[in-house]
């Protein structure tokens, strides 16, 4: 099935002076972003999207991910090329499934290791007595009937190629890391949505439990050096097999960021946020930490050389004002001793922004940020509209701005909707590419400006001489 798209539309034309006069040309400012890809995402589009090779080219595609809002169980998911052919659909698509508040259970990974991709989800099992939170989010059960299940999909079909069970609360998000030291990440972490996370064979039996503040997404890595994943749940540090190697009060709170990263002296930072960021050691002594609002969002990454191999990009949440609404997010910049470089004010209204760091000008690694999500909430007074997401560099500079774009001929509500976004290396050169998607479509945006390859070499007329 062939999906209407658009590409390089946007690209920059000619600046045209509209004085009295004769309109006189004016040279071009060259563009420096380029819009790649519109996906007229139709009944499909969702706020959860993940990038890998489907078909089996080897290039990258595009998976949307749908749910119902307040129960979180998978209703359909989307296949597509970065163009938006609809590769393939793996249940019912439904306009009103693509919202979502919360992380989903699915991903793209070679989990069988044969060379090709699979897509895997997690099909919930029955709840019998729910929770509901908040008077719309079923997160958990008194009891469930059955069993939750890991379902394996061919990539390149959406066939089901087999599924096992898990347990029966293990509905949020999961990951794959190597809890068995069988040299490979094929087995499973697997939560449920903020009390419960459990290690999973790639054979599917359950290794370990642990209870406790599981937060959101965990980091993950061979911290002590054994060749398997310990994991990382912010108050707390597990072994691959299960044991506690660390655990702290959480006092009722839960990481909603969590990052783990090796410095190249071999030593290891373990990054959360909550009401604060919090930089520990591998044992768990807290090395710094800071006092913010709500610590949303955490990333390493060499951002600023001159200032050594590892920087801290955060954002803090903006907290509720006593007029009413929420102030602006604010991202700030922390050296590898928790010292603060910078910090940035978002626009008015952009109390939720988020980000992502991105490869933008091609150095091989992480150096710049995007953050979306700012202003459009109506968390202000008078409601802000939605500015384009902003890509910071180290030094705090915002090198380049980019919005959604929307198939033409839709409804300004549609256009101005806050959406998601991610990075990936989706298209052309070797630079990341800006994502975004939410229900009303998805885009894909470049980097348009020449990428920096210094070159020297020996021109002739005369090769093989
Ligand atoms: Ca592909
Ligand atoms: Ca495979
Ligand atoms: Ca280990
Ligand atoms: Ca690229």
């Amino acid at each position: 099935m062939r999906m209407p798209f658009v590409v390089g539309a946007l690209a920059a034309g000619l600046s045209v002076s509209l004085g009295a006069a004769e309109p006189v040309e004016k040279p071009a400012m060259a563009a420096t972003t380029h819009l790649v890809s519109i996906l007229d995402t139709r009944d499909f589009g969702a706020e959860n999207l993940h990038v890998g090779d489907l078909n089996g080219d080897g290039a990258p595609d595009l998976l949307f991910v749908q749910s119902v809002f307040g129960t979180r169980e998978i209703t359909c998911l989307t296949a597509t090329s970065l163009s938006g052919e609809v590769l393939w659909q793996h249940g019912t698509p439904a306009p009103d499934n693509g919202r979502i508040y919360s992380d989903l259970p699915a991903q793209i990974y070679d989990w069988d290791g044969d060379g090709r991709n699979e897509v895997l989800f997690v099909q919930q099992a029955t709840y019998i007595e729910p929770y509901l939170a908040g008077g719309y989010a079923r997160e958990r059960a008194a009891r469930y009937a059955g069993d939750a299940f890991m379902v394996v999909l061919d990539a390149s079909t959406g066939k089901e190629k087999r599924r096992f069970a898990i347990p029966a609360p293990a509905d949020d998000c999961f990951l794959f890391a190597d809890l068995t030291g069988r040299g490979r990440r094929q087995d499973l972490v697997v939560k449920d949505r903020y009390w419960n996370i459990w290690g999973v064979a790639a054979e599917g039996q359950t290794l370990w439990q642990y209870t406790g503040s599981v937060g959101h997404f965990p980091a993950y890595g061979d911290v002590d050096g054994d060749g398997r994943d310990e994991v990382f749940v912010g108050y707390a540090l597990l072994d691959h097999d299960g044991k506690v190697l660390f655990e702290h009060d959480s006092g009722g709170a839960h990481q909603d960021a969590a990052y783990a990263v090796q410095a190249p002296d071999g030593s290891w930072r373990l990054l959360f946020g909550n009401g604060g960021i919090h930089c520990l050691q591998p044992d768990g002594k807290e090395l710094w930490h800071h006092p913010l609002r709500e610590a949303q969002h955490v990333v390493a990454g060499r951002f600023r050389p001159d200032l050594g191999p590892l920087q801290f990009m955060v954002i803090d949440r903006g907290q509720g004002l006593p007029a009413g609404g929420r102030a602006p997010a604010t991202l700030y910049l922390y050296d590898l001793d928790g010292r603060e470089v910078w910090r940035r004010e978002q626009p008015v209204g952009s109390c939720f922004a988020a980000c992502v760091a991105l490869d933008w000008s091609g150095y091989g690694e992480a150096r710049e940020l995007l953050i979306y999500n700012r202003g459009g909430t109506g968390e202000s007074q008078p409601p802000a509209p939605l500015q384009p997401a902003a890509i910071y560099d180290g030094w705090g500079t915002v090198v380049d701005s980019v919005s959604p774009a929307y198939p033409a001929g839709r409804p300004a509500a549609d256009q101005t909707a806050q959406v998601y976004a991610l990075a990936a290396n989706v298209w052309g050169d070797r630079r990341d590419e800006v994502l975004f998607f939410g229900p009303r479509g998805a885009s894909v945006w470049a980097n348009a400006r020449p990428l920096a390859i210094p070159r020297l070499y020996n021109q002739t007329y005369y090769p093989g001489m």
